[in-house]
């Protein structure tokens, strides 16, 4: 196994397709010769004691390099593959846009990557080049925000998309004592991720606090000084405005610094997900009460582990099969290839201070 990782990695993209058609050839299939080593793997069956070979190459692809959220969640990817003796690469857009990321699988899939882990920017955008890094071998986890279910083997969550959505409106309802009129401040418009959790928001405001009224939706593409300025005009749009809920780390942390330094800091309530580290002075000088977040740094850990674990044959991606991460302990796969990482948790000022990344 390692020797054919080893020698695929130093393959083109076609020479790989051949090699593995080859490889399941020899391996007795009697497939046609479009089968592919994704195809393959789909109907294989799971050995939970196999062990995970050495020098897997492991590469993290997220929606951008330049975001805090993202150093600290390869972090952890990168801690988690020196564990297993593998090799990790980090390699990605500084952009967040839908198609950015699909020259970097290309080259991966050229490389001959065992395990490809990445953060969609569009949930179909780069499918076709996830299609072939899969048939080149490659198994591939997307990890915080998904492509649709077909085109990975692997979906790491990190919370339910119900408990972020909830634990967000949650916190706005209790910070504008229950009425008013609330903006939200999203990344990029085709982003799985946000897209899921606006949605659930929208609809457990109905149900569970219907004095919340969520007036518009503003796009910040998760650029600091794009959602600096949304914030901006969010303010000058709405002027009975009660509260933004950003459901970003880079869309919140430029709302705060925005709302800090005008008169709206104290009267227009912001809360959803960020990063302690960006949000500490904000939560210091009273702009922010009470923000959410997981812990980056472990579902990074953990979607490493997972793409081994497919790599090593301990699991395919089937509902019920179980995997041990490292030091986080052993995960179920669950429905449609998900695993999730646990719940989120809530940073206000008695508890900041106690997070570091
Ligand atoms: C940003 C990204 C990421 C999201 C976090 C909360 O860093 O949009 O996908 O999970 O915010």
């Amino acid at each position: 196994m390692t020797s054919f990782l080893t020698a695929r990695r130093l393959l083109t993209g076609t020479a790989i397709a051949a090699l593995v058609v080859t490889t399941a050839a020899c391996g007795g299939t009697t497939r046609g010769e479009e089968e592919t080593a994704a195809d393959a793997g789909a109907g294989a069956s799971a050995n939970p004691d196999a062990d995970i070979p050495s020098g897997l190459a492991i590469a993290f692809l997220p929606k951008q390099l330049n975001n805090p959220y993202f150093a600290v969640a390869d972090a952890g990817g990168e801690r988690a593959v020196q564990e297993i003796d593998g090799e990790f690469s980090e390699v990605g857009p500084t952009e967040a846009s839908a198609s950015s990321q699909v020259s970097y699988i290309n080259t991966l899939t050229q490389q001959g990557a065992d395990v490809i882990v990445t953060s969609a920017n569009d949930p179909n955008a780069i499918c076709s080049a996830l299609d072939q890094a899969r048939a080149g071998g490659a198994n591939v986890v997307t990890f915080d925000s998904d492509t649709s279910p077909e085109c990975r083997d692997l979906f790491i969550n990190q919370a339910t998309p119900q408990g972020i959505a909830e634990a967000q409106i949650d916190l706005m309802s209790e910070q504008i004592g229950g009425s008013g009129q609330v903006a939200i401040l999203s990344a990029t418009a085709n982003a799985t991720n946000q897209n899921a959790w606006i949605e659930l928001m929208k609809s457990y405001a109905a149900e569970a606090h219907p004095g919340l009224e969520i007036v518009t939706t503003v796009y910040g593409d998760d650029e600091d000084e794009k959602s600096f300025q949304e914030t901006q005009g969010l303010l000058q749009t709405y002027p009975d405005l009660k509260g933004i809920i950003s459901p970003t780390t880079v869309g919140i942390s430029a709302a705060a610094r925005y709302l800090s330094g005008s008169e709206y800091k104290g009267r227009v309530a912001l809360t959803g997900l960020g990063t302690p580290n960006q949000m500490r002075e904000f939560v210091k000088d009273g702009t922010v009460t009470a923000f959410a977040l997981w812990n980056p740094e472990d579902l990074g850990y953990l979607a490493a582990y997972a793409g081994a674990a497919l790599a090593a044959g301990q699991i395919t991606g089937a509902e019920g099969e179980t995997f041990e991460a490292g030091e986080l302990g052993e995960y179920t796969v669950g429905a449609d290839g998900e695993v999730v990482l646990g719940d989120p948790t809530v940073f206000n000022a008695d508890n900041i201070d106690d997070f570091d990344f």
